[in-house]
C-alpha cells in the first residue's frame, strides 16, 4: 500500500458538475448507473481520467452516449482509467454491479438488519461506483432508487424528493435531488422497513423544516430525546452563529450496524442506533448526553463540513476540529469541567490518513482562536470564513486566514499548531517582589522531538490566567511589563480578574504590577491551550486552588494534579515493596469537597474521581499496569473507609423517587450518588454489599440500575454472578443494553478475566459482525489495564487472534482494535516482547487489509 503525503496534493484534472445516480436494489445484486457531466480543469487538455473503484464489476461505459471500446480504457481492482477522454466537456455513463448483502465492511452500500444503507466517508463511495473519490470534487447529485415495495417501502437519499411511484413486478421508485454541491463522501441512500417520528422546526426566517427520525417501528418510542436534541441544535446554530438550516427536510436514520457513531450526509444523517435510541429505563445519563452531543455534532456539520468542506483528508480537522468544538460549546449541558480525555466515537477516526492530530486536538486549536479573539472576534472570523468559502473545499490555512483577516490581528506562528506534532511542555516559574509589588511569571516552552520532526519551533500559546489572594479571591490585574513595555490590561480603566497572555517565544517573562500580596497563580484557565504544564506550585498551592479557584476547570485540575502526584509516589513505593500510606491531607481535601453543599454536584462527582489508570501509566517512564492498578485500588478503598460516613450520607441524600429527568441537577445528583456507591462497594463488606444490592433492586432508571450493577460487579463472588444473570434476563431483548452488560464484564479487573471474555465470544447475543458488540466486548477488554496487559501474555494473544479473524469481516473495526497495541513500547521488556510478537503475527497474516496493516506496521516501525 502506498502512503500519501500532503505535499503531493494536486488539483484534479477534471471536475464533475452533475452526477445522476440510479440504483436498482436487489437481493443478490444491485445495479448502479452513474451519469456524470465532466469538464476538464484546463480547457483543451485530454489527459487520462483516473477513477477510483474498489472491487466493482464494470458492466459498461459510455462517453457522450456512445459505448467505449475496450482499447480506450483500463480497469483493475482499484481503478478505472479512461485513456483519452474527449477534449472539452462530456458526459460519462458507467454501469456497475455490486453485492451489498455480502458487504461486511459496512463501507459503501451494505445491509443492516435487512435494510439498505450507506457509509461513504472517507473513501467508501468507490465501493459503490467508479468515481474521483476525493472531497475536492463537488457536484450536484440526483439519485433514483428502485426496489421491491414490500421489502423496502421507504426509499431515501439526499436533498428533496422530486418524484415517486409504482413500477411493475411489485416494485416502486423514488427520485431525489440535492440542490447543493457536495463531495461524494456525503452521499447517502437508505431503503427499508422504517417508520418515522415527525416534527417541524421553524427557522428564524420563518421557513418550516420537516424533521424525521427513522427507525424500525418497535423503536419509534425511543426517539423523543433525539428529536429534542435535533431541535436544540438547530436553534443553537441560529442563535450563536446565525446559521440556518438550508433545506426543507432533515432526516436521521438509526441503524444497528455502523462502524462509528454517526455520519453527517447532506440532509440524511445516518446514525448508529446507540446514538439515537433512548428511554429512561434503557439508556443512562451518559447515553442521553452522548445523543445530545452527537446529534448536535452531525447537524453542525451541515455548515462546517458540508457547505464548506475539506480540500483533502489532511484537512480533516478543518471540519472535525471545528465541529467537535461547536458540539462541545453547544447545548444546555455545556459545562466547564471537561476531562482531557473527552472520549467519543469519532475520536477513533484512525486507519484512514488522518493528518496530524485527532479531532479532539483539532477542537482545542479552534478553542484557542476563541480564547485569543473573544466570542465576538471569533464570530467575525466564522462569518468571514462562510462568506469566503461557501460551496468550496478548503484548507486549515483558509480558516486561519479568515480568523486573522476578520480581526486584523497578527497571529505570528499560530499555524504551527497544524503542522508541528507533539504536545508542548510549558514550564512556569513565579516570584513575588513585596517591595515593588510585582509578580513575575517566567514561561519556557519546549516541544519534544517526534518521528520526522527532530527540531521544533516555539509555538503561539494563549495563557488565560488569574491570581488568588490569601483569602482565595481573584486579585485585580491592571498592567503587565513585557518585551520592554508596560502594557495596560485593564478594561475601560477597570481592573480585570483574569487575562490572556500570548506566549510566543522559547522563553519570556511577564511582570504584573500593583499586586498587593503574594498570589497563587491560576494558570491556563479553562484549559486555554493543549499543553502540558509544569508550574512551580507546591502541594499547598494546589490544595488552595482546589478549595478556592474561581475557574472551575482549574479547580478540578488542581485536584487531579494532586491525585496524579500522589499516585505516582505510591506507585514508586509499591514497586519498592514499601507499605502504602495515604496522605491525610489528600483525604481531608476530598472530604471538604464531598461535604461542601455550596458546590455543584457534578463538580463534586468529578473532583472525587481519581485519574484513570491509563493517565498515570502515560506519566511513567516504564508503564507498570499492576502497580498502577494496585495503587488506585488501594487509594479508593482507603478513601472509602476513611470517608465512609460521608459517602453513605451522599448516597442517602441523593436518591430520588421522582420520574427520570434529563437535566443538569438530576444528572449531577445521580452522578454523585453513584460514585459514592462505587467507592463504598470497594470496601467489600456486608453493609456496602447490601446497600449496592438494594440500589440495584430499587433503581427506576438505567443510570442507577447500571451503576449499582457495576458497583456489585467489582467484587467476585456469588452475588456478582447472580446479579449479572438477572440483568441479562431482564434485558436480553434489548441489544443496546446487552452491550453494556458485555462491556462491564469485559473491562472487569478480576484476575484471569480473559477466559470469561473468551467464553462470552460464544454467547448467543454476541456477533463479531456487529461493531457495537465488538467495541463493547473486545474493545472493553483491550481497555482494561490488568487483564489486557496480563504478564503471561494471555490478553495480547487473545486480541491478536481476534484482530486477524475480525479483519476478514470488517477492516475498519479490526484496525481500531489493533490500535490497543500501538503503545507497546511503553511497557517492560517482557510485555514488550509479548505484544511485539502479536503485532508481527498480525502483519504477516495472509490477506491482511490496508487498514490493519497501516496501524500494525506503523506500531512496529
Ligand atoms: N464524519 C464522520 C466520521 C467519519 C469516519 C470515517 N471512517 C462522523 C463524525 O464526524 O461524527
Ligand atoms: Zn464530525
Amino acid at each position: 500500500p502506498k502512503e500519501i503525503f500532503l505535499k503531493d496534493y494536486k488539483l484534479p484534472d477534471y471536475y464533475f458538475e452533475t452526477v445522476d445516480l440510479s440504483f436498482a436494489l436487489g437481493e443478490e445484486k444491485t445495479l448502479v448507473n452513474s451519469k456524470i457531466t465532466v469538464s476538464p480543469r484546463v480547457e483543451g487538455s485530454s489527459s487520462p481520467l483516473v477513477l477510483d473503484g474498489h472491487d466493482l464489476k464494470l458492466l459498461s461505459i459510455k462517453i457522450n452516449g456512445n459505448g467505449l471500446k475496450d482499447a480506450h480504457y483500463q480497469v483493475d481492482s482499484r481503478h478505472l482509467t479512461i485513456l483519452s477522454p474527449p477534449s472539452g466537456a462530456f458526459t460519462l455513463e458507467i454501469l456497475t454491479e455490486i453485492y451489498p448483502h455480502k458487504n461486511t465492511s459496512l463501507e459503501g452500500l451494505y445491509k443492516s438488519t435487512g435494510n439498505f444503507c450507506t457509509q461513504c466517508e472517507a473513501e467508501g463511495f468507490r465501493n459503490i461506483t467508479f468515481f474521483q473519490d476525493r472531497p475536492d470534487i463537488m457536484a450536484k447529485y440526483t439519485c433514483r432508487i428502485e426496489a421491491d415495495k414490500l421489502l423496502y417501502p421507504v426509499l431515501l437519499s439526499n436533498g428533496n424528493l422530486l418524484e415517486q411511484g409504482e413500477l411493475e413486478g411489485g416494485k416502486h421508485f423514488a427520485l431525489w435531488e440535492d440542490p447543493f454541491k457536495k463531495p461524494c463522501y456525503l452521499f447517502a441512500l437508505v431503503a427499508g422497513q422504517l417508520e418515522s417520528r415527525d416534527d417541524t422546526f421553524v427557522t428564524r426566517s420563518g421557513r418550516n423544516v420537516q424533521l424525521r427520525i427513522w427507525t424500525p417501528a418497535e423503536d419509534l418510542s425511543k426517539t423523543a430525546h433525539a428529536m429534542y436534541s435535533l431541535k436544540a441544535a438547530m436553534k443553537w446554530d441560529e442563535d450563536v452563529f446565525g446559521l440556518e438550516y438550508d433545506l426543507d427536510l432533515f432526516n436521521i436514520v438509526a441503524v444497528p450496524d455502523f462502524n462509528m457513531g454517526a455520519m453527517e450526509n447532506k440532509s440524511l444523517n445516518i446514525f448508529n442506533s446507540k446514538l439515537v435510541l433512548a428511554s429512561p429505563e434503557t439508556a443512562s445519563d451518559a447515553d442521553y448526553d452522548a445523543i445530545l452531543g452527537v446529534i448536535g455534532h452531525e447537524y453542525f456539520h451541515n455548515w462546517t463540513g458540508n457547505r464548506v468542506t475539506c480540500r483533502d483528508w489532511f484537512q480533516l480537522s478543518l471540519k472535525e476540529g471545528l465541529t467537535v468544538f461547536r458540539d462541545q460549546d453547544a447545548g444546555p449541558m455545556a459545562h466547564p469541567v471537561r476531562p482531557h480525555s473527552y472520549i467519543k466515537m469519532d475520536n477513533f477516526y484512525t486507519g484512514v490518513r488522518e493528518g496530524l492530530f485527532s479531532s479532539f486536538l483539532g477542537a482545542e486549536v479552534v478553542r484557542m482562536y476563541k480564547t485569543l479573539l473573544g466570542s465576538e472576534g471569533f464570530r467575525k472570523g466564522m462569518d468571514l470564513y462562510f462568506k469566503r468559502h461557501d460551496g468550496q473545499a478548503v484548507t486549515c490555512e483558509d480558516f486561519f486566514a479568515a480568523m486573522r483577516d476578520a480581526n486584523g490581528v497578527d497571529f505570528a506562528n499560530f499555524l504551527l499548531w497544524y503542522s508541528q506534532a507533539g504536545t508542548p511542555i510549558v514550564k512556569v516559574a513565579s516570584s513575588y517582589n513585596a517591595e515593588a509589588k510585582t509578580f513575575s511569571l517566567k514561561f519556557s516552552q519546549e516541544v519534544p522531538p517526534t518521528p520526522g520532526q527532530p527540531i521544533k519551533e516555539p509555538m503561539f500559546i494563549p495563557v488565560a490566567l488569574g491570581m488568588l489572594n490569601s483569602s482565595g479571591k481573584d486579585l485585580p490585574l491592571t498592567s503587565v511589563f513585557h518585551d520592554g513595555m508596560l502594557q495596560s490590561i485593564a478594561s475601560n480603566g477597570e481592573p480585570v480578574y483574569s487575562t490572556v497572555l500570548r506566549v510566543t517565544k522559547k522563553e519570556e517573562e511577564f511582570i504584573f504590577s500593583d499586586i498587593t500580596e503574594k498570589p497563587v497563580p491560576s494558570l491556563f484557565r479553562g484549559y486555554s491551550a493543549p499543553i502540558r504544564l509544569e508550574a512551580d506550585l507546591s502541594d499547598d498551592d494546589l490544595f488552595f486552588l482546589l478549595a478556592h479557584d474561581s475557574d472551575e476547570f482549574n479547580r478540578w485540575e488542581a485536584g487531579q494534579l494532586l491525585a496524579r502526584n500522589l499516585m505516582l509516589t505510591l506507585v514508586a513505593d509499591f514497586q519498592q515493596n514499601k507499605p502504602l500510606v495515604l496522605n491525610p491531607k489528600f483525604v481531608q481535601g476530598l472530604k471538604s469537597i464531598l461535604i461542601d453543599s455550596s458546590l455543584d454536584k457534578e463538580f463534586i462527582a468529578k473532583a472525587i474521581t481519581l485519574p484513570g489508570e491509563g493517565e498515570i501509566m502515560d506519566m511513567m517512564k516504564v508503564a507498570d499496569p499492576d502497580a498502577v492498578h494496585a495503587v488506585r485500588s488501594f487509594i479508593r478503598k482507603q478513601l472509602a473507609s476513611e470517608l465512609r460516613a460521608e459517602l453513605l450520607n451522599t448516597v442517602k441524600n441523593n436518591r430520588s423517587s421522582e420520574a427520570y429527568e434529563f437535566n443538569h441537577p438530576n444528572m449531577a445528583r445521580r452522578a454523585l450518588k453513584n460514585i459514592a456507591l462505587a467507592y463504598l462497594a470497594s470496601l467489600q463488606d456486608e453493609e456496602s454489599a447490601t446497600l449496592a444490592l438494594n440500589e440495584y433492586k430499587s433503581a427506576t432508571n438505567m443510570t442507577d440500575q447500571f451503576a449499582a450493577l457495576a458497583a456489585i460487579a467489582q467484587n467476585p463472588g456469588k452475588t456478582r454472578e447472580e446479579v449479572l444473570a438477572d440483568f441479562y434476563n431482564k434485558w436480553q431483548d434489548n441489544f443496546l443494553v446487552v452491550n453494556k452488560w458485555f462491556a462491564l464484564q469485559a473491562r472487569a479487573d478480576i484476575p484471569g478475566n480473559v477466559e470469561n471474555v473468551r467464553n462470552l465470544l460464544n454467547h448467543p447475543a454476541f456477533d463479531l459482525r456487529n461493531p457495537n458488540k465488538v467495541y463493547a466486548l473486545i474493545g472493553g477488554f483491550a481497555g482494561s489495564p490488568v487483564n489486557f496487559h496480563a504478564k503471561d501474555g494471555s490478553g495480547y494473544k487473545f486480541l491478536g487472534e481476534i484482530v486477524v479473524q475480525l479483519d476478514k469481516i470488517n477492516p475498519q473495526v479490526a484496525s481500531r482494535m489493533v490500535s490497543a497495541f500501538s503503545r507497546w513500547r511503553r511497557y517492560d521488556e517482557t510485555r514488550q516482547s509479548l505484544a511485539k510478537a502479536q503485532l508481527e503475527m498480525i502483519v504477516s497474516a495472509n490477506g491482511l487489509s490496508e487498514n490493519v496493516f497501516e496501524i500494525a506496521s506503523k506500531s512496529l516501525a
